[in-house]
């Protein structure tokens, strides 16, 4: 392998965190050193779950209102802070992140409804739903706007989705 394909595999590690997997196995072993710097072993944060039907009926009470969220999981080896990052729907629904840093190989849920923010939850404290049953699109952006992870589900899909 080549210097030029290792950097194609390493550039486009996080966008393609799943089709990459096998080349990547491959390619640690060729650049340990590389992926062991900081900057390459940042990884990255991923949407990695996504509750968009919340149990039972819409009745928007708190509790179901709170049984939709989003699951952010941070795959890097470090802290990540997500202070000003966005989840936001196709319809623009934003929520804004706090000044909340997500551990090591940690999950972070977002629940639409409201509630006390612990290490593992979060809350947009919504008084209606954000993602839609039929379909719809979570993406996740940093504060300077850039793309962190998108996922998407249709009714084929059946309550939930992993990303
Ligand atoms: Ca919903």
């Amino acid at each position: 392998m080549d210097d030029r394909r290792v950097d194609d595999i390493l550039g486009g590690f996080s966008m393609r965190i799943r089709a990459a997997l096998p080349a990547l196995a491959g390619a640690a072993i060729l650049t340990g050193t590389l992926l062991s710097t900081p900057a390459e072993a940042a990884g990255g944060v991923t949407i990695y779950r996504v509750w968009f039907d919340s149990p039972g009926s819409d009745t928007r009470s708190n509790t179901s209102l709170n049984g939709e969220w989003v699951q952010i999981k941070n795959t890097s080896r470090s802290a990540i802070s997500l202070k000003g990052w966005v989840l936001k729907d196709v319809s623009n629904h934003r929520y804004v992140f706090k000044n909340i840093k997500i551990g090591a190989g940690k999950y972070i849920k977002v629940h639409t409804g409201k509630g006390t923010d612990t290490a593992a939850n979060t809350y947009q404290g919504r008084a209606a739903y954000v993602w839609n049953n039929t379909s719809d699109t979570a993406t996740l952006t940093k504060s300077n706007g850039s793309k962190v992870d998108t996922c998407s589900w249709t009714t084929r899909d059946p309550s939930d989705k992993y990303c």
